[in-house]
């Protein structure tokens, strides 16, 4: 194992400024009351490292946060991420696997900076990333439609989007940096031209829901771990919405067509598997965006995103 067994840092994040819809912030406070910490703790026999508060870095989000080179929330999404990275850092640095409960996916530039700093520190080594989602979140500020950060972390995090003033990520450095061969997509369907362009320019390997009609989920797994190669560090980022809106309704951007729950477990139990998964992140959990009144939306959306998680700790081995 590339991180102590059973020791495991959480970091709560109820953060939403990465997009504009209101309620993906409450997520990690209805993952955590549906018993989530309980189970890894009790169950899963985890040591639990870190506070029980939900971080919302209210103290770092700026009354007046212009725009920016066409970015949303700019100064906002910066400041948290600087801090979240340092908090993971921290966690990983003492070899411990890391659990950052988001928040929307704008949240990853902090979570995969400082995992990628700690293995490189602690490790000597380069880590990989597994990104699961519906969307490749690889817009640069110029290509993105929307300007909503949480369609660009992967750019900024792989040097694709680069800037020099430290309020707008320029505290980003090189030891942050994810190698983008380093990192494979699975589960997209909803990805934009300008994003099309990007992944065919350089190569970067991805697993379309096409790819997982024509080959299963389980070649898929095999191949994006062949890709990665033994023995590398895993950063898994997961993002709810790559499952199909049958299974996860509330989240910020549903696209159907999706994962199955057992397809997302199957992931994170194959992740899980290689004993080298290092981080986890689960994000765009919106427990506000109920599809019908009364119905089970967020409910359900709650439940798939425990399973995952536990799914990545470990929860199916026998
Ligand atoms: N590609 C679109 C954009 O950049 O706005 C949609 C991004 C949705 C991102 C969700 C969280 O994965
Ligand atoms: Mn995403
Ligand atoms: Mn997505
Ligand atoms: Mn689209």
């Amino acid at each position: 194992f590339l991180s102590n067994p059973g020791e495991l840092g959480v970091v709560a994040v109820g953060f939403s400024g990465g997009q504009c819809k209101p309620g993906v912030d409450a997520a990690p406070s209805a993952l955590i009351e549906s018993g989530l910490l309980v189970q890894l703790r009790d169950e899963l026999n985890y040591k639990l490292h870190g506070d029980d508060t939900v971080h919302l870095y209210k103290d770092l989000v700026p009354k007046d946060d212009p725009p920016f080179r066409n970015m949303k929330n700019p100064k906002a999404v910066s400041s948290v991420t600087e801090r979240l990275s340092e908090q993971v850092y921290s966690h990983a640095k003492e070899g411990r696997m890391v659990l950052t409960l988001g928040g929307d996916h704008s949240i990853a530039i902090g979570t995969i900076s400082g995992t990628a700093k700690a293995i490189r520190e602690r490790l000597g080594r380069e880590m990989a990333v597994i990104w699961v989602d519906a969307h490749a979140d690889i817009n640069t500020p110029e290509s993105s439609g929307s300007g909503n950060v949480h369609g660009m972390p992967v750019s900024f995090l792989t040097g694709l989007a680069k800037e020099e003033k430290p309020e707008y990520f320029g505290w980003l450095k090189s030891e942050h940096l994810l190698n983008l061969n380093k990192l494979v997509y699975i589960g997209l369907r909803d990805v934009d031209p300008g994003e099309k362009k990007i992944l065919r320019e350089h190569g970067i390997k991805s697993f379309s829901m096409f790819d997982i009609d024509r080959h299963g989920i389980g070649r898929v797994v095999e191949m994006a771990l062949a890709h990665i190669g033994s023995d590398t560090p895993i950063h898994l980022s997961f993002d709810v919405d790559a499952l199909d809106p049958m299974w996860a309704p509330s989240t910020g951007t549903p696209v159907r067509g999706g994962l199955t729950l057992r397809e997302g477990d199957y992931i994170c139990e194959s992740v899980h598997e290689t004993g080298n998964l290092v981080a986890i992140d689960l994000v765009e959990v919106n427990p506000s965006l109920a599809v019908a009144e009364n119905d089970m939306g967020a409910h359900e959306t709650v439940r798939a995103g425990c399973s995952l998680v536990r799914c990545a700790l470990g929860e199916s081995l026998l």
